[in-house]
């Protein structure tokens, strides 16, 4: 298992944060064996020097940048450079720890300070961090200069898998050519993709919190842990906090339980008049009991638990249904660039709708983005990059193992979200292989390990050959009857549909989730009897599919997640115009007919089970 915490930064009256966001200086390594970087180690001197350079924005994803189709698919190395200031009483107090994180870079990345390599991290969408103080210290009084080299290209063993391949037919193409195949429908987006900062501790600090809540009668219950570095015998003390400003409950020691007489319990938005409580779990580390506070921090904590029956999907006991999406972090010029304007509008997208619930397609979503569902009371279904697993060498050990890493960070990262209410940790692998059952088997097993909350992962696989569900707690299902199947053909959903969730309850008795359905729709096509592409289409398979959700409900159906709430960038091929148009809004997020169709439809199933 990991090793270290990876506590979100947040700001105390015992840690600093300075975020390293702006224009950084890029080169893209378009050398033939995309290593020039490394060869000629442009990490030793400024970026500037060893070639042109030129600006890029960080957080962004570097492709749309350019006015350059080559640079638009950029396979390879690219290289940021930023040089910063580091606050002088940062370095004079020999016991702050200086820490450079990194919120996620697309795929592979590899960090120096000063020409010193200080961390390498394997992933998208997960942040990584590595202590920079020993290094930043020797060379105090010069500016000093981050490098971070990030390499988006995948192969069969990465998450997302992929492939390189390298056309050698010198008629049809020029030396040294190659493509990077992949096996899911987003665009490849890459670069740094998220914030990055330098942020300060004390020398013994808080290094991780996990919590795990529940309540009995009107009594809240949240068990604690506490893991403190740099101190042998810490005196930890914790305090909890309402919105009121009110201390509720305290405890001592770094493992213990919070009781917390008339409780507000976490309530996802539209089960109740007051969704998204969240308390505020204060955790301060002192030497000794009398010395003053050496690191402090806020978690925020919501006191709620999640349950699955034979046919329910229960929040705090109470029968859970998500009417939501699924999204992509996605949109135009900055890609999958961390955004707040997007996120804000997205969320009051999501309340406009009546969405109570979003699954993170394909990747784990910035960590700011769960704090607002948090707040807000919005569940998530958290997903992992697990998707495109469509090859069988990447059911290979080398792959489960990355896998079972890529878990644990997720974990890690995400284990104190009151809004995560379940993992994904795949979409649509080949889950009928041979090799899928015992990788599943595992893969869920050991996330079970970790956390308490339930396991899935997406299907497109037929109910009687898939090797993975024996160890889902909820099935998850994706079909596109009308679209991929049967194109043209709105009247065969209904019975498609009912098959489809008969044949998986009666094998499995374990509630189902619609996770994806829908159809591509240009927005501004129409057509009356409706074909194909048009705003029609797109409206006529959602109420073909509602009749039957409707239906379903009353049993063991316990959500709907339509495929996709927004337009979304995809690689280019014959049949996408111009991305994925399967979009409820555009990717500039103006509504398309799907939209209202939705609205009224949530809002209504609110009134009724809210
Ligand atoms: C599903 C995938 C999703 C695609 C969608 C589609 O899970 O990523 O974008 O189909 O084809 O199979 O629109």
């Amino acid at each position: 298992c990991l090793h270290a915490g990876m506590l979100f930064p947040r700001e105390s009256p015992t840690r600093e944060i300075k975020e390293l966001n702006g224009l950084w200086t890029f080169r893209a390594d378009f050398s033939q064996n995309r290593n020039a970087g490394f060869e000629k180690a442009w990490f030793k001197r400024p970026l500037s020097e060893t070639g042109p350079v030129i600006d890029m924005p960080v957080p962004s994803s570097f492709n749309d940048v350019p006015q350059d189709a080559q640079m638009r698919d950029f396979i390879g190395w690219v290289w940021y450079e930023r040089e910063v200031w580091v606050p002088m009483r940062w370095l004079q107090d020999q016991s702050t720890r200086i820490v450079l994180r990194v919120g996620s870079a697309h795929y592979y990345s590899v960090v120096w300070v000063n020409g010193v390599l200080v961390t390498e991290h394997e992933g998208g969408h997960l942040p990584f961090e590595a202590e920079v103080g020993a290094v930043i210290r020797k060379d105090a009084g010069i500016p000093c200069r981050i490098t971070i080299a990030v390499n988006n290209t995948l192969s069969l063993n990465t998450l997302p898998p992929g492939t390189i391949q390298y056309m050698t037919d010198h008629s049809k193409y020029p030396p040294g050519y190659f493509v990077q195949n992949i096996n899911f429908d987003f665009f490849n987006y890459a670069g740094i993709h998220r914030s990055v900062l330098l942020y300060t501790t004390p020398e013994a600090y808080i290094d991780d919190i996990t919590v795990q809540t529940t309540f009995l009668d009107s009594t809240g219950i949240v068990n604690y842990s506490v893991a403190v570095v740099g101190s042998d015998r810490p005196t930890v003390k914790v305090a909890l906090v309402g919105k009121d400003g009110r201390c509720v409950a305290t405890a001592n020691g770094t493992t213990g339980i919070l009781k917390v007489a008339e409780v507000n319990l976490w309530w996802p938005y539209l089960m109740h008049d007051n969704p998204g409580y969240l308390y505020s779990m204060e955790v301060r580390v002192q030497l000794t009991a009398e010395s003053g506070d050496k690191d402090s921090y806020a978690l925020p904590v919501g006191v709620r638990t999640v349950n699955v029956t034979e046919s329910k999907f229960l929040i705090n006991s109470k029968p859970f249904y998500f009417h939501g999406v699924n999204k992509h972090e996605d949109s135009d010029i900055r890609g999958k660039g961390f955004d707040w304007p997007l996120i804000v509008k997205d969320f009051n997208l999501l309340k406009w709708m009546g969405a109570n619930s979003f699954r993170t397609s394909h990747y784990p979503y910035a960590e700011e983005i769960l704090d607002v569902a948090d707040r807000l009371g919005i569940v998530v279904i958290d997903e992992c990059p697990g998707v495109g697993i469509k090859d069988i060498r990447s059911f290979d050990p080398i792959s489960l193992d990355h896998h079972l890493v890529v878990m644990e960070e997720l974990v890690r990262r995400d284990k104190n979200h009151p809004s995560v209410v379940m993992w994904s940790v795949a979409n649509e692998p080949a889950a009928e292989m041979p090799p899928a059952g015992p990788y599943f088997k595992q893969l869920i097993s050991h996330t079970k390990s970790l956390d308490s909350r339930p396991v899935t992962f997406i299907t497109d696989s037929n109910y009687s050959r898939d090797q993975g569900a024996p160890y889902v707690d909820v099935i998850c299902v994706n079909s596109y009857f009308s679209w991929y199947h049967d194109p043209g053909h709105l009247e065969v959903i209904s019975i498609q549909l009912h098959s489809q969730f008969d044949d998986w309850y009666r094998k499995y008795q374990k509630p189902i989730i619609q996770s994806e359905y829908g159809a591509d729709a240009v927005p501004g096509l129409h057509s009356d009897p409706p074909t194909m592409f048009t705003e029609e289409y797109q409206k006529t398979v959602l109420q073909n599919y509602h009749k039957v959700f409707d239906q379903k409900r009353k049993e063991f159906v316990v959500g709907e997640l339509i495929w996709n709430f927004a337009d979304f960038m995809t690689a280019q091929g014959i049949t996408r115009v111009v991305g994925n148009k399967k979009g409820m809004f555009t990717r500039q997020r103006q509504p398309k007919t799907g939209a209202f169709l939705l609205r009224e439809r949530y809002w209504r199933i609110a009134n009724e089970t809210g």
